[in-house]
């Protein structure tokens, strides 16, 4: 096979240029071209080196696919070492997106050049690992250890011309870059530029508290996570040890970092979120639809939101109301959001005055008439969204996608009130959805190939992570969780209390514990819904029984002020309320169950065992296309810990027979009714696989 590296003289300058598609990850194939490219540099008649990338970008990281096989020389390290111990002046010539190793690259070069438009970052944190390729002890020797620390803890890129203002690059072109680049290696020569080795740069001083600080605030903000810590501890030996020491320290961090779960976990989502945006069983080249124009119809919260998420990414939007009252407040509250981002600094003023522009607000369906999508979001209300869709299915033009952001309505019902079900699909947005990532598409039994595959395209352009579900109540991710909400009324009324029940999930890495959850998404919701249901279908008491009696004393969650707990009006700051733990006492007498103080494991196990089995079923009935899309589904929709990879790789990573073990005894305590284990954990328990290997 031909080396992915060529190495030629141009006009005295050594080029090494690298074509690895995708992202020209540092594979072997990679390093070990580069390293020979290095080597024969050194002997022949080149005066200068650089080091170009084809394709769309420089150098995106090392290869995350060779992540936990055993790593074969030349290391990265090693092979970074060797360009910057050059005896010839080697210059980085950077464009796309120069991340991770891509950019300790970079940064081993004696100087760096770049083309507009480039961004720089070392993204490692976010697949639980820190620059390992000395990164860490380089970057801080260019830009100081704060900068340092601000850019590897965020890991978030920045824009190349930031970079050159804190000292990471030398020269911006606007166009031509292995020109320019050649060009300034020139130059560079002609001025008897020195060999700027980094590693032999001195770190600045910095105060010795200012790891401690960091340490603290990086406890509250990347909670339960270890890659940050070990960040702060890379840096910290950045400055105080010599570099040869603070490299050797790093370097074993860097391998507990590899052999830490929490990387594993990351390693799984990062590519989890890119197969999820795959749709089995349809070809990568299904025709698109030309999507110009939205139509949202309902300016509620989540009408609004969805509005803004495409005016943020250039649609025109027309928004619908019922009447002028209930649009002017829509378009108020949009107008609140814009006004708030600029505020925050998210969006620059003009920026915001422009996507507000791009919507619409009007209270007639004809001006839907001419929408290439037209998405429907009013309440959950099944017989008010058919008769929608049968008016939409008489005004929008042929070819329009009819799309549903309903969150438990059947998709293939809504579907047969049209003449052409075919267009019609799922979009579940989650709340707020101008912010929430997630994006559920569902496709129905008629739904068009091409449908599909634009309502997938269209989600990367406003910047959703989707996930595509089969129709049963609830879809993944509302499915799943009422076993997991189940879970906590039943845990209160045996023992728990709000608290130890919220604690138990937070501290363990939810975003939010389940209590809160219930207080904001409204205890009236599914008290409204028992009301409409015959009283033998309520289902068990112990579910519901405290829920109901805080909404019958008004106490209808975060949007009343008090649910669960009470909240401040101003600050919306949680408060205990002792009265609570009374309705729950005086509720179990009532219901003959003898609380008991319940441990944080079970509370945990009760809670995450819930979700994985019912999502082993969902994956059975094959509505989830794969393991993976449900931990997608968790991270981005509903606060589950990234660093845990979402519940199918959690139960994976734990253990399916000890899944099992604990599903059983849970069964025997509470009954089969809600813990029958799902029959692909017993066959995939039998058959000793995980759940990633029946995924193949
Ligand atoms: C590191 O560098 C450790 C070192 O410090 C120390 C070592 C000792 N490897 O996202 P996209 C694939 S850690 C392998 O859809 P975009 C990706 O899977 C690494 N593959 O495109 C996808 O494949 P497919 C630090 C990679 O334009 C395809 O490329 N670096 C890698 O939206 C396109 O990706 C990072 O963490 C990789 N490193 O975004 C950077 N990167 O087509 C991670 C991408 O089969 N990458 N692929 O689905 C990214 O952030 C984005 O992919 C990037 C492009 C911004 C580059």
């Amino acid at each position: 096979m031909s080396s992915p590296v060529s190495y030629e003289i141009v006009d005295g300058i050594g080029v090494i240029k690298i074509d690895s598609p995708p992202v020209n990850a540092l594979s072997h194939a990679v390093r070990q071209g580069m390293y020979d490219a290095i080597r024969a540099a050194q002997s022949d008649d080149s005066d200068a080196v650089v080091i170009h990338c084809e394709g769309r970008t420089f150098i995106a990281g090392a290869d995350i696919n060779e992540f936990g096989q055993p790593m074969k020389e030349p290391f990265l390290p090693d092979l970074l070492d060797e360009i910057e111990a050059s005896g010839k002046l080697v210059v980085a010539s950077l464009h796309g997106t120069v991340l991770g190793g891509g950019l300790e690259t970079a940064l081993a070069c004696h100087y760096r050049l770049a083309l507009a438009g480039t961004k720089v970052g070392l993204p490692e944190v976010k697949l639980g690992l820190l620059p390992g390729a000395s990164g860490t002890q380089r970057t801080p020797r260019l830009a100081g250890v704060t900068v340092a620390l601000d850019l590897i803890l965020s890991g978030t890129p920045i824009a190349v011309e930031r970079a050159a203002e804190l000292g990471l690059i030398d020269e911006i072109v606007a166009d031509d870059l292995l020109g320019e680049t050649l060009t300034y290696a020139r130059e560079l020569l002609a001025d008897k530029a020195p060999l700027r080795r980094a590693s032999e740069l001195d770190v600045d001083a910095v105060a010795p508290e200012v790891f401690d600080e960091y340490r603290s605030t990086v406890a509250k903000r990347a909670r339960g996570q270890s890659a940050p810590q070990r960040i702060i501890d890379c840096l910290e030996a950045a400055a105080t040890l010599p570099y040869a020491d603070g490299v050797a320290r790093e370097r074993e961090l860097f391998m507990e970092c590899m052999q830490d779960p929490q990387s594993t976990a990351l390693q799984h989502m990062f590519f989890a979120e890119r197969k999820a945006a795959k749709i089995t069983g349809l070809a990568k080249d299904t025709a698109r639809r030309d999507i110009k124009k939205v139509g949202i119809i309902g300016g509620g919260t989540m009408g609004g939101g969805i509005a803004m998420s495409f005016a943020n990414a250039g649609f025109s939007v027309a928004l619908v109301e019922i009447n002028d009252e209930a649009l002017a407040k829509s378009l108020a509250i949009i107008d609140k959001n814009y006004a708030g981002s600029v505020k925050r600094g998210k969006l620059g003023e003009a920026a915001a005055a422009q996507c507000r522009g791009l919507i619409e607000g009007a209270t007639d369906y004809a001006a839907l008439a001419d929408a290439d999508l037209v998405i429907e979001a009013v309440f959950e209300d099944p017989k008010l969204k058919k008769e929608i869709f049968a008016k939409l299915d008489k005004i929008c033009k042929d070819g329009a996608i009819l799309a549903t952001n309903t969150s438990y309505q059947d998709v293939n019902e809504i579907a047969a009130a049209t003449s052409r079900p075919e267009d019609v699909i799922g979009t579940h947005f989650f709340s707020p959805a101008h912010i929430m990532k997630l994006l559920e598409v569902v496709r129905g039994d008629k739904t068009a190939d091409d449908v599909l595959a634009t309502c997938m395209s269209i989600a990367k352009q406003i910047r959703k992570v989707a996930v595509v579900s089969g129709v049963c109540y609830g879809f993944i991710g509302n499915r799943m969780l009422q076993g997991y909400m189940r879970e906590a009324q039943f845990c209160l009324i045996e023992g728990g209390t709000p608290e130890s029940i919220d604690a138990a999930m937070y501290d363990w890495g939810m975003a939010m514990g389940p209590v809160s959850v219930a207080d904001l998404a409204g205890l009236d919701v599914s008290y409204k819904a028992r009301q409409a249901l015959a009283k033998e279908e309520w289902g068990d008491p112990k579910s519901y029984r405290v829920v109901d009696a805080l909404v019958e004393m008004g106490r209808l969650g975060q949007k009343s002020g008090a649910g669960f707990y009470n909240y401040d009006p101003a600050t919306r700051a949680r408060s205990s309320e002792p009265k609570v733990l009374e309705i729950v006492e005086r509720e179990a007498k009532e219901l003959g169950i003898e609380r008991q103080a319940i441990a944080a494991d079970e509370i945990i196990d009760r809670h995450i065992y819930a979700l994985a089995n019912e999502g082993l079923r969902i994956l059975e009935e094959g509505i989830a296309q794969r393991p993976g899309d449900i931990d997608v589904v968790y991270v981005y929709g509903y606060g589950f810990p990234a660093w845990r990879g979402g519940p199918m790789h959690y139960a994976d990573a734990i253990g399916l027979d000890t899944v099992l073990t604990r599903i059983n005894e849970f069964r025997e305590r509470f009954g089969a009714e809600n813990w029958t284990p799902a029959p692909l954990l017993e066959k995939l328990v039998k058959e000793k696989r995980t759940i990633a290997e029946w995924a193949g």
